[in-house]
């Protein structure tokens, strides 16, 4: 049987990083070595973020040792790694610590809920808090004598009930909580009460639940302001200028999906706006490699940050040659657009204090056909904004959305043939000759009674090596038919590209494995091939600087 003895000597021998990294992150949080997934339970307590991640400590792919793993950090940018928080070790977690959430309890108590997979692979919920609060960083965690806390209830399979959310709390001072489960091919977002946070009882009804979307991972249920301010909120709040976002990840499709609506406490019911003739909007939250998402209110500076996680495209092959799988997004602030109908989403402030050496072209006309090199800055990391400026809508070409497929709009065909207004944006991560980029690109089209926008991160280009996925990834969303601007914001890190459309209303993250457009080889353009012009009315780039990633001595 493998021993932990043994699956430590593979993990010192075997996956140690190998020295050229090509696709290893300067600025994308990342452990050390080995496989990670999910976010977990992020939080902000007493001076000092707290990041918990799903990891494996003995291979850089999934395994049946998952722990949650948990670094530090002052500003979320530079990261401490400590020891795991919590591994298997009890019959009701011994196949794997799942994801979950921390709930900070009054009198500054943090803990943590999380999801065992036990003896027999069923999921159990479980507790855990800190040994010692008055260690700065937190790092150790002792289990519940009480565990299992929770196990799945009736009509939820067994192997499908894990990921509770942070918990909130009502006027009754009972706390709530959401966990995801899944009964065939059906989604439930099961509701818990409970006064004591140890005794938990379901409600009847779970809060939301959608047949088709198989297992509702990682859900997130939290309010935001309806205002328009970037302000977040605490969980717990609960008033008339808040309106509540429920965030489930669908299995089947591997995608964020998120409602925005209305919380009835006294009903315990979560009405999507769409269930009270509203816009019937689907929303996700990211077009791309961007999943089990999680949030949290941060109290220092007032604001709701959210974490994704971003898989590798590659092979399993490629990851244990890197010693290495998984990253972070950058964490990114959110909140509810002036609309009220959905959430906007942009990196936050800090990742700026990386920025170096500003490139700027302002009041640039792109011709259609053309294209300009963005030189000056290491374009393999780079954080780049640019606002085009449009021509007249009226003359974009019509298309019947009933007859054109969005995601044939966004075939590479497209991506390289002229339109009339686009496409244009930028190509990242080019070779010089540009066989090898990344496209990140809008294109605009007349509908019946609107104009609609395209946004397409398209990687089939990316890489001359083999065997790897590169497909597009895409979307399509109204525009006002005034609209005289549109801009878009990318964060690229050697392997991923993460692109902000519409400053944040629309997300699209790509992870590429270049093979010309490495280091200084790798190159920037903007690029413009619709027939009509377009005008660079500002475009700022910015070399990236590493940001530290330390690690305590006794980490093991
Ligand atoms: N990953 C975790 C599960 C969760 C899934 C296991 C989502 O708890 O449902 O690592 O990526």
């Amino acid at each position: 049987m493998e021993t932990k003895a043994s699956l430590d000597s593979i993990n010192s021998n075997k996956y140690m990083v190998p020295q050229k990294q090509p696709y290893r992150t300067w600025y994308h949080f990342q452990p050390p070595q080995n496989w990670m997934n999910d976010p977990n339970g992020p939080m902000y307590y007493k001076g000092v973020y707290h990041f918990f991640y799903q990891f494996n400590p003995y291979a850089p792919t999934f395994g049946r040792h998952m722990v949650w793993g948990h670094s530090v950090s002052y500003d979320l940018i530079n990261w401490i790694h400590l020891n795991h928080a919590i591994e298997p070790s009890e019959s009701y977690d011994i196949n794997g610590c799942y994801s979950g959430s921390i709930t900070i309890l009054p009198g500054e108590k943090p803990i943590i809920m999380y999801t065992g997979s036990d003896s027999n692979k069923h999921q159990v919920q479980n507790l855990a808090v800190p040994k010692n609060l008055s260690d700065t960083f937190l790092r150790e965690w002792e289990k519940h004598p009480q565990n299992p806390i929770l196990i799945p209830p009736s009509g939820v399979e067994v192997d499908g009930f894990r990921d509770p959310t942070t918990a909130w709390q009502g006027s009754d001072g009972k706390w709530r909580m959401i966990i995801g489960a899944k009964n065939g091919d059906e989604g439930k977002a099961l509701l818990y009460h409970s006064e004591d946070f140890v005794n938990w009882k379901p409600f009847p009804n779970p809060m939301y639940a959608s047949e088709n979307t198989g297992m509702f991972e990682c859900p997130d249920f939290f309010p935001v302001y309806i205002s328009g301010t970037k302000n977040g909120v605490d969980t717990s709040v609960q008033n008339s200028s808040v309106k509540h976002v429920l965030k489930t990840s669908y299995q089947n499709k591997q995608l964020e999906y998120y409602f925005v609506g209305d919380y009835f406490p006294d009903q315990e019911k979560f009405v999507p706006d769409d269930d009270l003739g509203g816009p019937n909007l689907t929303l996700i939250l990211d077009h791309g490699s961007f999943y089990a998402s999680k949030s949290f209110f941060d109290y220092a500076k007032n604001r709701r940050i959210l974490w994704g996680w971003s898989q590798e495209c590659d092979t399993t092959q490629d990851d244990n040659e890197k010693g290495w799988a998984g990253l972070q997004s950058i964490p990114r602030q959110v909140w509810l657009d002036a609309s009220g109908k959905m959430l906007m989403q942009w990196p936050i402030e800090e990742v700026e204090k990386l920025r170096d050496n500003q490139i700027s072209i302002k009041g640039e006309k792109l011709a259609g056909g053309s294209i300009l090199e963005v030189s000056g800055i290491t374009a393999s990391q780079a954080d780049v904004e640019v606002l085009f400026e449009l021509p007249e809508l009226e003359n974009a070409e019509f298309i019947d959305e009933s007859e054109v497929d969005p995601h044939l709009l966004c075939s590479e065909e497209y991506a390289s043939r002229s339109g009339i207004i686009g496409p244009f944006g930028l190509l990242a991560l080019a070779s010089e000759d540009q066989t090898e980029h990344t496209a990140i690109f809008f294109r605009i089209y007349r509908a019946p009674n609107r104009f609609v926008c395209l946004m397409c991160s398209d990687h089939r280009r990316s890489s001359l090596r083999q065997n790897l996925e590169k497909s597009s990834y895409r979307t399509i969303f109204d525009i006002d038919p005034k609209q005289k601007t549109i801009s878009l914001r990318c964060l690229i890190d050697r392997s991923i590209i993460e692109s902000f459309g519409e400053k944040g209303r629309i997300c699209i993250t790509s992870r590429v494995y270049p093979s010309l457009a490495i280091d200084k080889d790798a190159h920037l353009y903007v690029f413009n091939n619709g027939r009509q012009s377009v005008v660079i009315s500002e475009l700022n780039a910015w070399s990236m600087k590493q940001a530290e990633f330390g690690q305590e001595q006794s980490i093991k």
